[in-house]
């Protein structure tokens, strides 16, 4: 069986990793199409050997899109998503519009796949840090119950997109040849040689979005709507991957060695965990990696039945693009998602 897969948003920086991925893959595609919005629809983007046009993503044009990877933010999910559903359509949705809502399932497939068989025409996948923290977190909370979590981000700038990665690079090189430094997606601050703690606008209640979500999306994610969640979240001169720093209290007692040995089994992480050799994992190491690393694993001393980890993935894969595409390639390999047309 093969599938028509839309995109929308595929000249984002998203977008462009899911065309990447579903060729990469193999994803078994009988057509891709690509949307994006007016000013970017005519363009023409290469797949393997095949150059496909952009086409403008408006009502009416999903009648035959089996799948749509949805990666062009709240506004045009609000605007389309339910048209296409309306289509017949399987929108897998990237941004937070949806996310929250009790009758849309918010899913990663190492953790509940089972919320892919209850969806109504939409799936929705999580925020760029949770998803990269959960791949650390969740194996160990299988273990031993996961309570309270402390955690700290250091979030990459491909994070804000193409022209964030673009401004540092640039303002690196302003900086070495003494120019002057053009500040825009992070004014009035400067990215490069810098640390910024904000991503996202700030609550009344003094966290950013961004650590609202962490919170909000670990509970529906992992089913445990008590969880207590104190993130913090920082902008770091880093092209690719996110890393946490977490620290996790849990019901029981802990053991590190049953703690890496189940990071080692769980397919979602990679363990690199050997201090003494200074082996653990960063972002250069693990952006467009499938899995993300886990390391620096360890008993923590604030708080009883606690341990202490650092967790670094591909922002723009296990937090955006790859996670949207291993949904729909495990609904495929259940025989959960069905061509509309027979072939
Ligand atoms: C960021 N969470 O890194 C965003 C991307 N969705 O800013």
């Amino acid at each position: 069986q093969s599938y028509v897969v839309g995109i929308v948003g595929a000249s984002g920086a998203v977008g462009q990793e899911l065309v990447r991925l579903m060729h990469e893959r193999n994803f078994p595609l009988s057509r891709l199409r690509l949307f994006a919005s007016a000013r970017s629809a005519g363009k023409k983007l290469t797949v393997g050997d095949e150059t496909i046009e952009i086409e403008e993503a408006k009502p009416g044009v999903f009648a035959d899109v089996d799948v749509a990877f949805f990666a062009a933010g709240g506004s045009v999910t609000r605007a389309l998503a339910e048209n296409a559903v309306a289509a017949g359509c399987l929108v897998i949705d990237k941004s937070s519009a949806l996310r929250m809502r009790d009758d849309i399932p918010l899913v990663v497939p190492e953790i509940n796949p089972e919320k892919l068989t209850g969806h109504k025409g939409i799936i929705a996948n999580p925020n760029c840090s949770t998803a990269v923290m959960l791949m650390g977190l969740w194996p160990l909370h299988q273990l031993f119950g996961v309570k309270r979590i402390i955690v700290s981000t250091f979030q990459s700038v491909s994070g804000s997109g193409a022209e964030a990665v673009r401004e540092l690079e640039s303002q690196v090189l302003a900086s070495v040849h003494g120019d002057p430094i053009k500040r825009k997606v992070y004014a009035p601050y400067q990215i490069a040689y810098n640390c910024i703690p904000q991503v996202d606008t700030f609550g009344e209640d003094g966290y950013t979005g961004e650590e609202t979500k962490m919170a909000q999306e670990s509970r529906k994610i992992m089913g445990l709507p008590d969880l207590k969640v104190s993130a913090t979240c920082v902008r770091v001169p880093v092209v690719r991957a996110h890393s946490v720093s977490v620290c996790a209290e849990f019901e029981r007692p802990v053991d590190l060695a049953q703690a890496r040995e189940a990071i080692a089994a769980f397919p979602g992480a990679e363990l690199v965990d050997e201090p003494a050799e200074r082996k653990y994992p960063t972002p250069l190491d693990f952006a467009e990696k499938v899995k993300c690393g886990v390391g620096r694993l360890r008993i923590d001393t604030a708080m009883d039945n606690a341990l202490s980890f650092w967790v670094t993935g591909d922002n723009l894969w296990k937090g955006a693009a790859l996670n949207a595409v291993q949904n729909a390639e495990l609904m495929i390999e259940r025989g959960w998602l069905k061509p509309k047309a027979a072939n």
